[in-house]
């Protein structure tokens, strides 16, 4: 059945004021409509904005402890609620039901180690070279911040930003792709359930064209989050640092794996099939390239085009389905287009190639996992982020060869090795260069008590998720205080 799917205003559920809408229909199944979702309007946006900074007044000053208590709630519901919560995304953006679930576990994970930072918090207490007098430095919310989410991860990304700005004591106004705006709705819902204080969390939907720029560089917006591609982080980012906003982009991909010629092969080949066709390839963590030893190189191809090629594809809910259908047309015939482009280049293709139109999945957006061997580092196959059921594999004679293959190109989200010398995995650590990097595992599969994010076109600011240099440190900012009881004027540098 398909729901309504409203804003969420000032504590309200409200039609937007444009009175149109969109629809979200199943991508393996177009004939299934999942949600009627209002469209904002700029003015709708205005409105989130009124309410948010309204509730900023009272909100900051909420007990941080007692913030973390509605977020440990919103944990609690999203439990219970997990297996229909799942099935959801699985209806709504294609993703099999284990890596639905998966998505909402990284959800609840947020929300418990999030609600635990609401005791924390914490900053220092330094001496001063003065005597009677104190220093110390503290944590503050930076305001109203405009959060804005992608489809691959509809409820785990949205999560990852609102929890910790939440705890922190911003309000936000947050806009999901309109591509999840059904299983968006239900996670401010359950905010909504746990005890947020009105116009605390605002929900507006819309297409990011229509109003994500106007949200983001909105004269209330102190704070902008975003996730997406690079392009649109670049150029979201350049109008909001001039305009003096904290920002911070988590953006594209071009990952890789490198196999050595001493790794578990039968183990490499799982990570590569795991990280290249896990949600249809549609992560930004997905494992986009494959860089082999030479003298692995043909056993490894067969091995893994042998695998890949017998993955099930269908509709997510069905028991058995590996990969599930990428997210809409501009996104299939992009990455078909992708496909074409590696062809002329002179990649070999190995498997797949092509649209998946079986039986019922006709009616849906698949691809066949797709296998390029004799890649070579300049194609754009080899640069470029495809997003989609696409590996490319490239040969290396050594590991700073590849090494250096994984490091030429412009992105630097992850990387991983398999090998068993601990030599090589301790360079290879030292020297890719990128923000997440694996050993012995795919490039999927980040803990949210890390933090996430890339070098270079990957990732712009500050990171997301838990841990030193997470989160945290995009949602608020330093406040230092200095307190003097000494009853006189005492002089920091002059009076010795
Ligand atoms: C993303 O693809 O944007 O490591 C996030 C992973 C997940 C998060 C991916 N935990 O693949």
């Amino acid at each position: 059945m398909a729901e309504i799917v409203r804003n969420f205003i000032d504590g309200q559920w409200t039609e937007s004021l444009s009175g149109e809408t969109f629809e979200r229909r199943n991508p393996a199944d177009t004939d299934e409509m999942v949600g009627v979702v209002t469209k904002s309007a700029k003015a709708d946006v205005d409105g989130a904005m009124r309410a948010a900074r309204q509730a900023f007044r009272a909100w900051r000053l909420f007990p941080a402890p007692k913030r973390g208590e509605i977020l440990f709630r919103a944990g609690e519901l999203l439990a219970k609620r997990k297996q229909e919560l799942g099935e959801l995304e699985t209806r709504e953006m294609g993703k099999v039901l284990p890596e639905g679930l998966g998505d909402v576990q990284e959800a609840i994970d947020t929300a418990y180690y999030m609600a635990g930072e609401g005791r924390r918090l914490s900053g220092e207490t330094i001496p001063s070279e003065l005597p009677d007098k104190d220093c110390k430095s503290l944590r503050v919310p930076l305001g109203v911040c405009a959060l804005i989410t992608p489809w691959n991860f509809p409820i785990a990304i949205p999560a990852w930003k609102l929890m910790p700005a939440l705890v922190s004591g911003n309000t936000v106004v947050f806009k999901p792709s309109s591509y999840t705006s059904v299983a968006a709705s239900k996670l401010v819902e359950i905010l909504e359930e746990a005890g947020l204080p009105k116009g605390v969390l605002n929900l507006i939907h819309g297409r990011g064209e229509d109003i994500g720029e106007y949200l983001a560089t909105h004269p209330e917006t102190d704070g902008v989050s975003f996730t997406g591609s690079t392009a649109v982080g670049e150029k979201l980012a350049a109008k909001c640092l001039g305009l003096g906003k904290k920002v911070s982009c988590e953006m594209g991909g071009k990952n890789a794996i490198i196999i050595m010629d001493d790794a578990k092969l039968d183990l490499a080949v799982e990570g590569a099939v795991w990280g290249g066709f896990g949600t249809a390839g549609q992560r930004c963590t997905a494992t986009s390239r494959v860089v082999v030893h030479r003298d692995v190189y043909d056993r490894f191809l067969r091995l893994f085009s042998g695998a890949a090629s017998r993955l099930r594809l269908g509709n997510g809910l069905l028991e058995g389905t590996d990969v599930g259908p990428v997210i809409n047309p501009v996104q299939m015939e992009k990455v078909l287009n992708y496909i074409e482009i590696g062809r002329k280049e002179g990649a070999r293709l190995l498997i797949g190639g092509k649209a998946y139109r079986e039986g019922a999945c006709a009616r849906g957006y698949f691809i066949e996992p797709t296998i390029f061997g004799e890649v070579e580092p300049e194609m754009r196959i080899a640069q470029e982020e495809i997003f989609g059921p696409v590996v490319a594999v490239l040969k290396a004679g050594d590991l700073n060869e590849a090494i250096k293959i994984v490091n030429g190109t412009r992105y630097g989200l992850v990387s991983a090795i398999y090998t068993q010398d601990v030599n090589r995995s301790a360079i290879a650590e030292r020297e890719l260069d990128t923000g997440i990097v694996y050993i012995n595992a795919s490039t999927i599969g980040a803990e949210i008590q890390l933090p996430f994010g890339g070098t270079k076109k990957s990732g712009l600011g500050q990171k997301e998720a838990g841990g030193r240099g997470g989160a945290l440190d995009m949602f608020t900012k330093w406040k230092v205080v200095y307190r003097d009881y000494s009853g006189k004027l005492q002089k920091a540098q002059i009076d010795r």
